[in-house]
Parts: C-alpha cells; sequence; structure tokens
C-alpha cells in the first residue's frame, strides 16, 4: 500500500490548514523517501539566536474564554487552545512568539507556566538506513526470546490489555498490526479535522510490531502479540512532533483511560527531547489513571558506560520507566544514554520488526528497546489485571536479571533485563505485601 504525506499549508495560522496529500512510498527509490530524522542524536535544545516561533502557556483556569481574554490583554494576536481540565483548574494554550505579551503575561497571577514549543524526536539511531524486506515466514525476534515471552505465552499472550503507542501513526493495514488494531488517532495541532492517523515514517509500525506483532504466520511475533493497538500519531514523517502535538496526544491517552477504566493499559514512548513542564503535567495526569508508563531512555550516549549523559523528557520524568538498548550479547548500545534514572533494558540493536507497505526491516535505537518492555508489562496485566501499575513496575525491576558488571542497578542498564519465567512462576519476587498476585 501507498502511504500518504501530507504537505501542509498554513493559511491563517492555527485557524485554517489546507492540506494536499501526496503519495509517498516508504519502501521506494531513496529520491522518493521522506527525509528520515538524521539529528535525533544532535538534538539538543533550540541554539539561542534563533528563539522558537510559538509557545506553550498553562493558566490556572478551565475557562478557554476567560483564558483567552487573559492572553489577548497580554498582547498575544495568534493563540488556540489544546487543553481545558476543569477538574485540575487549568488551560493550556499555544501562542504566537511576541517577547512583550510574554513580559505582560509573567507578571499576571493566573500564569501557571510558559515554555517554548520545542520539538521532540522519534529516537530510531541517526544511523539507521532502510532495506525494505517483503513479509515471509513469520519470526519471533531474538528480543522477544531473550526476554522468555515464547516461555509464558502458555499462560497470557497479552489478551484483554491496550498498549497506546505514541508515536507517528500506524500503517493499519500491515497484517502483523491489522488483527490487534483497537483504534487509532491524529493529535498533530496540524491535523486539523482530519483524523488520518498514517504512519508516514514508519516508525511507530515498528514500534508497535514489537510490542505486539499477529501471530500469523508472516512478519514477526511481538512480545504480546494478543495485545490490542491505540495508536497516536504526534510524529510526522520526519519523526518530529512539538510539545504542543505531544501534549495533545497524551491527553488522548488519558481519554482511553477515563473511558475503559476496567482495561488494563500500557503507553509506549519512543520519542524524547529537552525538558517540558506540559508534557511532565499531561504524563502526570495519565499516571493517576493506573496506566503503566514506558519510554526509550535516549540516543545521547557517547559510547562510554561509565560517563552520564543528560536524559530528556519524558523518560527522565518519575513516573515512567526509561529503558536502554542492549545488542544480542548483552551489551549496551553505543548510543543508549547512560543516565541514573534508566531503568530496565531490552534489545535496541538492529532489531527486525514490521515496516508500511507490507514489509520488515531492521532499525536501532531506544526507541526499539522501549516497546519490548512495554509487551512484556502488557503480559503481566494480562496475567494479573488486578495488580497496579505501580506494582507491575515494581515487579518488572524486581525480577531483573542483572547486567553489566555492577550487581545491582546501574546508569548503563538500569536494573538490567526482565525474565518473564520469573514474573510467571510461583518464585516471583513481590515488591511488597501491597502487590498481590
Ligand atoms: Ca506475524
Ligand atoms: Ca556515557
Ligand atoms: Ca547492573
Amino acid at each position: 500500500m501507498n502511504t500518504k504525506s501530507h504537505r501542509c499549508l498554513p493559511v491563517a495560522l492555527f485557524l485554517i490548514v489546507a492540506c494536499k496529500k501526496e503519495p509517498i512510498d516508504l519502501c521506494g527509490p531513496d529520491e522518493v523517501r521522506p527525509t528520515r530524522n538524521a539529528n535525533a542524536l544532535a538534538y539538543r535544545s533550540p541554539p539561542p539566536d534563533e528563539p522558537p516561533l510559538q509557545y506553550i502557556v498553562t493558566l490556572d483556569t478551565p475557562d478557554v474564554d476567560h483564558g483567552k481574554q487573559i492572553l489577548e490583554d497580554a498582547g498575544f494576536y495568534e493563540l488556540q487552545p489544546i487543553v481545558s481540565d476543569l477538574k485540575r483548574n487549568k488551560s493550556v494554550f499555544v501562542t504566537d512568539d511576541n517577547p512583550e505579551a510574554i513580559q505582560q503575561l509573567f507578571a499576571h497571577e493566573s500564569l501557571l507556566n510558559i515554555e517554548p514549543n520545542h520539538h521532540l524526536h522519534a529516537l530510531e539511531d541517526a544511523g539507521s538506513d532502510i532495506q525494505c524486506i517483503p513479509l515471509t515466514e513469520e519470526v519471533i525476534p531474538f528480543g522477544v526470546t531473550r526476554l522468555q515471552a515464547d516461555k509464558v505465552w502458555s499462560i497470557t499472550e497479552g489478551e484483554g490489555v491496550i498498549i497506546a503507542v505514541v508515536d507517528s501513526g500506524v500503517d493499519a493495514d500491515h497484517p502483523d498490526i491489522a488483527g490487534n488494531l483497537f483504534g487509532g488517532s491524529c493529535a498533530r495541532l496540524d491535523c486539523g479535522l482530519s483524523n488520518d492517523y498514517t504512519d508516514e515514517s514508519g516508525h511507530s509500525t515498528h514500534v508497535a510490531g514489537i510490542a505486539l506483532a499477529v501471530e500469523n504466520e508472516v512478519g514477526i511475533r511481538g512480545v504480546a502479540p494478543k495485545a490490542k493497538l491505540y495508536a497516536v500519531k504526534v510524529l510526522d514523517g520526519t519523526g518530529t512532533g512539538s510539545v504542543a502535538d505531544i501534549v495533545l496526544g497524551l491527553r488522548k491517552v488519558k481519554k482511553l483511560a477515563e473511558d475503559h477504566p476496567n482495561t488494563p493499559i500500557v503507553l509506549n514512548m519512543s520519542f524524547g527531547g529537552g525538558e517540558s513542564e506540559a508534557i511532565a503535567d499531561a504524563i502526570d495526569d495519565i499516571a493517576e489513571l493506573d496506566v503503566v508508563l514506558v519510554a526509550a531512555g535516549g540516543n545521547s550516549g557517547d559510547g562510554n558506560s561509565e560517563t552520564v549523559e543528560a536524559m530528556d523528557t519524558p523518560a527522565i520524568l518519575t513516573p515512567v520507566i526509561a529503558v536502554a538498548a542492549i545488542n544480542e550479547s548483552d551489551d549496551i548500545a553505543y548510543f543508549s544514554t547512560n543516565n541514573a534514572k534508566i531503568e530496565l533494558s531490552a534489545n535496541g540493536v538492529n532489531v527486525f520488526s514490521d515496516f508500511p507497505d507490507d514489509s520488515t526491516t531492521y532499525l536501532s535505537g531506544t526507541s526499539m528497546a522501549s516497546p519490548y518492555i512495554a509487551g512484556v508489562a502488557a503480559l503481566i496485566r494480562s496475567a494479573y489485571p488486578e495488580l497496579s501499575a505501580e506494582c507491575v513496575r515494581a515487579i518488572l525491576v524486581n525480577n531483573a536479571e542483572n547486567l553489566g558488571d555492577d550487581n545491582g542497578r546501574d546508569i548503563a542498564y538500569g536494573f538490567g533485563i526482565p525474565q518473564l519465567k520469573l514474573i510467571m512462576s510461583n518464585n516471583v519476587v513481590l515488591p511488597h505485601s501491597t502487590c498481590r498476585l
């Protein structure tokens, strides 16, 4: 199948967006493929001489009209509400870059937070070179067996669990995805009224396949091949999304959790970049709804696992399990971020998974390691649906096989790699008495 590219022309910023769809072919010749995000490694924060074009403003009023009035009075002339939250008594807007208005707003008692609407990126390793491989006889990827998932499929294959993948959408027609697709949503600011969540980069299709690809004799089998996918599109064809896009995407997951209070949910986030109070807020809202949150730990590694690298949002956030990438020899990937916040490890080097256009491919990055852990969390939630998200997280770290020289948690591997056979056995280590199976 052909995926579609949105080439959007902002006619009046935030108000009308005219979109022309041009077919692109992710598996075609180089010149027709979208440019992949080659800067994930180099990305830090916007250079100081290039001020961001937009800001994210959080006000302590849930009343959008009241919020608009405050912003207009401060002098903003372009603004768009993205969140209105009665329970938390707040609203969030995207505004233009207007230094005088920002100065005015700083003095306003209703201002909770203002930050640049910076970009975050898919955490696919910059060195990845895509070779589309047509679907052939189904394989169980090394990363799946390394987690012992195949050894516990007789107990559960992830039935009854939804894995929300906030990423670049998904190839909904892919034979390894279609059977497990619960639904999807386009949450980017430039989606406008369209809900087309077609994966324009292939990143999300690969990520989703790792976690839950269907057992069907073709492609691969994911960690939890009967878990359902909810695909939220926040990243474009280059693997990029703004803070506003990601906040909108996280609100979709919040709604999913609110609408399905009895369904265990796991959220995978294979992207990162900078710091953001607005994203931290949105993550806290989801964590309160008993969702297991998993994120790629980052690709800022320097090849020396003794030295610490900075970790970005969302992996750095307290409610989030940050995942490092290892290769098939259990060595830490050279690109994997080393940080005390790294919690677990999984395969993230030359990972074989699904790709658009009825194909498969190899990709590397902590982007690939994260959905392995999301899949493991889905298996645990399926086997023990009464277990809270907090207990699932504690069981993961208490039943991990130590990796690296340090006997215990370290900045490269975290606690190591979860062992599903142990977790699904009578010998499982329960973190505390409140976590009963
Ligand atoms: Ca398959
Ligand atoms: Ca390092
Ligand atoms: Ca260790």
